[in-house]
């Protein structure tokens, strides 16, 4: 028997009550979930694949572009942390601590990394010789640990992420300043092509930029609630690290120099802006080419014809061997409940097939984003579903396309610029980039940044 349906959906409207909506989603398309410490939370299967899609896309283009992945340590010495003070100033409260191995205080305390660049450049100042031992470029995807205290938020604000950091070294200015654009255009092609999330890249004003960067680039996205989210940075860290860490090459000149330096990374914050943007009413939408599952095959069994259902239906799945296909022929629920549980994990297809779809050689097959539905005949789905993946894609992009360029003002004069800030648009306007006036308009018109 089909059991009644439960109340497993949304009870909130996303334009109602966005951080309520944001919640549930998390939980009830089973991302995310809470544990006994505040702050660390589980990536539940639906979400780690998800990341594990991201880091397979990434993974290959840096991976293209000559740079190898290594690991390094979790635990970082207090002396090494502090090597560079610039750096590490403003964040030491974040930093966790290891103190004891067992009963044993030990001698010097060991900071969870919040970040690798003191533990990485310790080994670069042994590795880096000369000029042949560059460009060094290095990345590891690792968790990183900063104890915030401000209300966290599943994927968009936690203690403890998953992130990749790159850490590369070049012999000249020229070469790290190509590398963090080339980077920075690599994280927007990832944002934009696979996450479905447009994005306005730049440069950070002073303020904001990491105190060791000479410069910092950024790749800021754009939420229903009107705020902007940082979804990576890339930095330009000039030569400031390779002096604290004495890192230098002997040129073909046989004279020694200081090398030049980058860093750059992306964290599972992205899941965060996904599930904010893509997502509706109904639950999570996933675009088309992070979803775990392409598509779900939801057999209408009926007890008669049950067994001439359920072999077309697997014939169906075996023939779009090309997708991550899933069969729901449980039989405790009903089809209805069904469609609503797969929307709600925001699956991009539902492939529907009953006994009426078989006489007439079809499947009924419906999109995720729009709700769409269309009769396709037995001979067209692999092509059809083909179609419809890359027309979800690109509509999720367009979507939110449409979003930030509707919310982005161009203003000359300032009252229309705190005006336009008030009804939480973004605002283009002129800024000089001093200090003194980054202060005053974030005073002076409810926070802008
Ligand atoms: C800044 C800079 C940089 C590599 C990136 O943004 C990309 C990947 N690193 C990270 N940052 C800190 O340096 C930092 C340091 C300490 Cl000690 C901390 F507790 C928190 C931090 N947060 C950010």
């Amino acid at each position: 028997m089909a059991k009644k349906k439960e109340n497993i959906g949304i009870t909130v409207k996303k334009s109602e009550n966005l951080s309520e909506w944001y919640t549930q989603v998390v939980q009830k398309a089973e991302l995310a979930d809470y544990t006994s410490v505040s702050g660390c939370m589980v990536l539940r299967p639906n979400a780690y694949s998800i990341w594990e899609n991201i880091q397979k896309i990434f993974d290959e283009m840096i991976k293209n572009t000559g740079h190898k992945n290594a690991y390094f340590p979790l635990l970082i010495p207090e002396s090494l942390l502090m090597k560079e003070k610039e750096h590490v100033e403003g964040f030491a409260p974040e930093v966790a601590w290891v103190t004891h191995g067992g009963n044993t205080k030990m001698s010097e305390r060991l900071a969870i990394r919040p970040t690798s660049e003191t533990i990485m450049y310790e080994s670069y100042a042994k590795w880096i010789r000369s000029w042949r031992d560059l460009p060094l470029l290095i990345n590891q995807w690792c968790n990183v640990v900063r104890w915030e205290f401000k209300y966290p938020k599943p994927f968009l604000r936690t203690r403890e992420f998953l992130w990749q950091e790159g850490h590369t070294v070049h012999a000249t200015k020229e070469e790290a300043d190509k590398e963090v654009i080339d980077i920075l255009y690599m994280y927007k092609d990832l944002m934009e092509n696979y996450l479905a999330v447009p994005v306005l890249t730049g440069k950070k004003t002073e303020k904001e930029k990491f105190a060791g960067a000479d410069y910092t680039t950024t790749l800021e996205a754009f939420m229903p609630d009107g705020k902007a989210l940082q979804m990576g940075t890339s930095h330009m860290l000039g030569q400031s690290f390779a002096k604290a860490f004495d890192i230098k090459f002997l040129g073909r000149d046989e004279k020694y120099h200081r090398p030049w330096q980058t860093s750059w990374g992306i964290s599972t914050r992205m899941i965060g802006a996904v599930i904010m943007l893509h997502g509706d009413d109904k639950g999570l939408v996933i675009p088309p080419k992070i979803a775990p599952v392409h598509a779900v095959i939801i057999p209408i069994i009926k007890e008669e014809s049950k067994e001439k259902i359920l072999k077309k239906t697997y014939e169906i799945k075996k023939s779009l061997k090309d997708y991550s296909v899933e069969v729901d022929e449980r039989d405790e629920y009903s089809p209805g409940w069904k469609f609503n549980e797969w929307e709600l994990k925001g699956i991009p297809v539902r492939i529907e097939i009953g006994p009426k779809d078989i006489e007439k050689k079809q499947v009924v097959m419906v999109r995720r984003d729009t709700g769409e539905k269309e009769a396709v005949n037995f001979n067209d789905i692999n092509k059809k579903l083909k179609e419809t993946l890359d027309k979800i894609q690109k509509n999720l992009f367009e979507k939110a396309r449409k979003l930030i360029d509707d919310n982005i003002i161009e203003v000359e004069k300032w009252d229309d610029f705190v005006k336009q800030i008030k009804k939480k648009n973004i605002v283009k306007a002129f800024f000089c980039g001093k200090k003194e006036c980054e202060e005053l308009i974030k005073s002076e018109s409810d926070g802008a940044t």
